[in-house]
C-alpha cells in the first residue's frame, strides 16, 4: 500500500497531560542542558524516572532549535525527543525558524526511530513566553509541510488549558 502523503498525516489536538499519552514518543521542551527544567520538562522527568536524567546526561545538552532522542523509561511513551525552542524575544532574532526547526529534528528522530505516533507540547509557550497563536501557526504548518519518510502518521498536539487548545485548532482549519 502506498505511504500516506505528507498532508495525510493525522494531525489532533487534546487537551491533557502529555506524560500519560501511550504514543511511540512524546516531545519534551527542554532547555540546552537537556538537564531538566520546570513546565513540561519537569513533568517528564518526574514521570519518567531517574534514569531518564541518567540518558540526557549523556546526550551532552542540545542547541536551540534542535532536538535529541531517548527512552522513555517508565513513561507509556517508547522515546522521548528533547527539542530546545527559543524564549522568544520579539521575533527578530530568529525564534520562528528555530522553533520550525525543533519540529522538523523531532519528525525527522521521530521517523529514523520507526515511530508511527508522536505528541508535541506547545514548544516555548510556557517559562520561553512565545506569543501562543504564532507558536501554534508555526508547530501545524511545520509538521503539515515535513516532507518523506512518512512513517510518522499521528501527530497529537497535546496542550495545557483552553488557550492553546483553542489556537491549535484555528492554525488546524488554516490549512485544511
Ligand atoms: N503536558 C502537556 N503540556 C504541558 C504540561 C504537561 N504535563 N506541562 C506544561 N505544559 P513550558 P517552554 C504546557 O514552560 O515554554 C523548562 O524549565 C505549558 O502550559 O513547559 O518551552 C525547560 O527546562 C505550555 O503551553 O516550556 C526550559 O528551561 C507548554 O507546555 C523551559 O521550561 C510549554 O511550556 C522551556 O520553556
Amino acid at each position: 500500500m502506498a505511504e500516506p502523503a505528507p498532508h495525510e498525516r493525522i494531525l489532533r489536538v487534546v487537551e491533557g497531560d502529555i506524560t500519560r499519552l501511550a504514543v511511540d514518543a512524546i516531545v519534551n521542551a527542554a532547555n540546552e542542558s537537556l538537564l531538566g527544567g520546570g513546565g513540561v520538562d519537569g513533568a517528564i522527568h518526574r514521570a519518567a524516572g531517574p534514569r531518564l536524567l541518567e540518558a540526557c546526561r549523556r546526550l551532552g545538552g542540545c542547541p536551540t532549535g534542535s532536538a535529541k532522542i531517548t527512552d522513555g523509561f517508565d513513561l507509556p511513551a517508547r522515546f522521548v525527543i528533547h527539542a530546545v525552542g527559543p524564549v522568544w524575544r520579539g521575533g527578530g532574532e530568529g525564534e520562528d525558524e528555530r522553533l520550525a526547526g525543533c519540529y522538523r529534528r523531532a519528525m525527522a528522530l521521530a521517523a529514523e526511530a520507526g515511530c508511527a505516533s508522536i505528541a508535541f507540547p506547545a514548544i516555548s509557550c510556557g517559562i520561553f513566553g512565545y506569543p501562543i497563536p504564532r507558536a501554534t501557526r508555526i508547530a501545524v504548518q511545520t509538521v503539515a509541510g515535513f516532507p518523506a519518510p512518512e512513517n510518522v502518521t499521528e501527530v497529537t498536539f497535546c496542550c495545557f488549558g483552553e488557550e492553546t487548545t483553542q489556537a491549535y485548532r484555528e492554525a488546524l482549519r488554516e490549512i485544511r
